[in-house]
């Protein structure tokens, strides 16, 4: 079965050594997943008491999809009953979209990086709307993110500056949005794949922000090869299983300096000798940086993870 590859997303599928056909799970449903594969995309449903979700690769035998291969990673969030729902697996690379104005919001950032790295899926940084910027903080800000070895990519989804800069770095991809309502997600996926047009929201003018537009999780796939998912799901997920132990390593420009502290241990808030305190003293290390390490920290101990993206301070 080898089959010409006729659908986009069939690219994105790894060949399997022996020549089997593999698909690639794009959409999911209660026990129905929607997959992908050379041969094109089939319907079914999938085995008892196996979870099969958006990005999962599966083996067919004797025509039908039936083995899950084993994940590179997966984006899973706390369920309401205490377990993890998992959001979508096999990513390479997770945007972070912010935008210019109101709704930049570094430790937003900072919150979805982690997640990236506990996670580890690769993250790229949007900075949306840069037709609005009205100064140079944003862009200085968001560029903080870059010294620390971030890659940062300035954008309009209204102009269309940074898009192809954009398509280049998602191609042959399979990568996830995140960010908050508003920020512009919708808006730059239209502008990557035109004609998989979806609806953006209107801006409520009091507030500027928008109103959660996107219902739906859907996989889009992108002209230069790779797909986009954009789920309610993912773009505001908090980790499970993340330990406070390992926060910090996971933490923009703290990454170094973890290993610099006196005692292994270190949590990096009174401990004697502390590299990153140390580095908070001598301006290394922003006030403003160190502050949304100690929220996450807070959060990640007692359990409230999913708090992050209620509370999205300045
Ligand atoms: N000026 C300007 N407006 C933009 C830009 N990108 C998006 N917008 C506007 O911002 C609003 C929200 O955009 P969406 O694409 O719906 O945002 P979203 O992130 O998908 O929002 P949710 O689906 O609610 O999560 C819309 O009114 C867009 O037209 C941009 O680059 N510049
Ligand atoms: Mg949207
Ligand atoms: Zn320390």
């Amino acid at each position: 079965m080898t089959g010409e590859t006729t659908h986009p997303l069939a690219a994105t599928i790894p060949e399997d050594p022996e020549g089997r056909l593999v698909g690639r799970v794009i959409a999911h449903h209660g026990k129905v997943v929607r997959i992908v594969s050379s041969q094109g995309e089939v319907e079914c449903k999938r085995p008892h008491r196996q979870e099969w979700v958006v990005g999962d690769l599966v083996l067919f035998e004797k025509g039908r999809p039936r083995v899950l291969l084993p994940r590179a990673n997966q984006l899973a969030r706390k369920s309401p009953s205490g377990g993890e729902d998992i959001l979508a697996t096999n990513i390479d690379l997770m945007l972070i979209v912010t935008a210019c104005g109101d709704l930049f919001k570094m430790p937003l950032i900072d919150r979805f990086l982690v997640a990236a790295a506990h996670s580890g899926v690769a993250p790229v940084i949007a900075l949306n709307k840069i037709d609005l910027s009205t100064g140079p903080e944003d862009m200085e800000a968001v560029s903080e993110y870059a010294s620390f070895g971030y890659r940062v990519i300035n954008l309009s989804a209204i102009s269309g500056q940074g898009i192809d800069e954009m398509a280049a770095a998602l191609a042959g991809k399979l990568s996830v949005m995140a960010g908050q309502s508003g920020v512009g997600k919708t808006s730059i996926l239209n502008q990557l794949a035109p004609k998989m047009s979806r609806k953006t929201g209107k801006m409520s003018q009091a507030t500027g922000k928008g109103r959660h537009t996107t219902s739906m999780a859907l996989t889009v796939p992108l002209p230069g090869g790779g797909a986009l998912i954009d789920s309610p799901g993912i773009r505001q997920f908090a980790p499970t299983g993340l330990a406070p132990e390992d926060l910090a390593r996971h933490f923009p420009g703290m990454e170094e300096l973890v290993g610099g502290c006196k005692f292994r241990d270190c949590m990096h808030e009174t401990e004697p000798e502390c590299a990153v305190k140390e580095a908070v003293e001598d301006g290394a290390l922003t006030e403003s940086r160190y502050a949304s390490y100690v929220k996450i920290l807070e959060s990640v101990r007692d359990g409230r993870e999913q708090e992050w993206w209620r509370r999205p301070e300045k």
